[in-house]
Parts: structure tokens; sequence; C-alpha cells
């Protein structure tokens, strides 16, 4: 099952890399610093540029670093989406240390944030599940669960949310937990 239906918005699966996607956000999956790593952070800023780097440099300067389960929005640079929203996920720790519900506050925040500032489209990565090491199954379950309520209970400018997922086992494992949702 790759779509999920609510009322007039749209929960969506697909298999792609997240910096080809002309939405009116991604998500990056980030680390505390905003400054760049590698995976999916690595990649948006590769294919950004630096527009992406000095906003983040000085939201930091402003701010500190960014806490996990909370986001923060920057341009687009280069790529065809138009804006950045940057979130930091929970690096697993076996379960122990509230991981589910941090990561369930960097999608909700995220959407948040996109709703600050009037957007509709957005994109998700799966945060966490790579360097972060979150068992995909798991944050698939949070993941897909926090959309889904946020588009049915909190939405207002939000309408398409698509989750771009990298490899096939990561596809197959959120295209299971989205059946288990329904
Ligand atoms: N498009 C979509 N998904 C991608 C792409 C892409 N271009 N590239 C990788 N992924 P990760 P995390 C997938 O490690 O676990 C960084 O160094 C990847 O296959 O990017 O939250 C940061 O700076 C996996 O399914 O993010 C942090 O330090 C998913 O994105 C740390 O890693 C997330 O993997 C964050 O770790």
């Amino acid at each position: 099952m790759d779509t999920l239906t609510i009322g007039e918005r749209t929960l969506k699966l697909e298999q792609g890399d997240i910096t080809r996607y002309a939405v009116d956000a991604i998500v990056n999956a980030a680390n505390s610093t905003l400054l760049g790593g590698g995976g999916v952070d690595g990649a948006i800023h590769r294919a950004g540029g630096h527009a992406i780097f000095n906003e983040c440099l000085a939201i930091v300067g402003r701010r500190g670093p960014l806490p996990a389960g909370q986001a923060v929005k920057t341009t687009g640079g280069r790529m065809p989406a138009k804006n950045v929203i940057h979130t930091v996920g929970p690096v697993w720790h076996g379960g122990k240390r509230d991981e589910a519900s941090t990561l369930a506050s960097c999608y909700r925040e995220s959407l948040r944030v996109a709703e600050q500032y009037g957007l509709k489209t957005v994109a998700f990565p799966s945060i966490s599940t790579g360097a972060f090491g979150y068992p995909v199954a798991e944050a698939a379950a949070v993941a897909l669960g926090t959309v889904a309520e946020f588009l049915r209970s909190e939405a207002v400018t939000v309408r398409e949310v698509t989750f771009v997922l990298y490899d096939a086992a990561t596809f197959g494992a959120y295209a299971d937990a989205l059946e288990a949702l329904v």
C-alpha cells in the first residue's frame, strides 16, 4: 500500500532521492550542529549549495544547537524544493530513552513549521533510520501514525505529504506500516 487519503489530504510513499523533489519543502534528517554530515543531510547540502549552509550557520549562531525533536526552515538553495525544514532525530538507544516520542516530535514540529509558512506540499525522508540506528519497522509506524494524525486533526495549509524512501527495504517497511495503520 502506498497512498492514504484523509479527507482532501494525501499521504504518499515513493522510492527515490529527496533532493530531486519539487515540493514546497523537503525535510532534512540533520544533527544538532546543522552544519551537514553524511546520508540525506550530506546529499541535501551538496545539492542545495552554500545558501543552506549559511542560513544554518546563522540559525545556530542565534539560538544554539538544535535539540532533537525540533525543526527550523531554510531556503532550498539550488534544489527544486523551495525550502528545507531541518529536524534532528533521536539516536537509537534500544528504545529506553523515549526515542519514539522524540521521533514523533520531529514529524509534528516539521509540519508545524510548514504550516507557519503556509506551505502545501512536504516530503520527508526516513528520519533516524540510517546513521542514528532506529529500527526501520518501528520508525515507520511512528512516522506514519504521527503524520496521519497531523493531517487528520491539525493541518490547514499542508495538503500533501510524501515519504521519499531511498532504498527498496525502507520503502517495503513503510508500505507494511501503512497497511497496518489503516
Ligand atoms: N533521499 C532520500 N533518503 C535518503 C537519501 C536521499 N538522497 N540519502 C539517504 N537517505 P541518515 P539519520 C536515507 O543516516 O539516521 C547524518 O550524518 C537513508 O538511506 O541520512 O537521521 C546527519 O548529519 C536512510 O533511510 O539520517 C546526522 O548526523 C534515511 O535517509 C545523522 O546522519 C536516514 O538516514 C542523522 O542520521
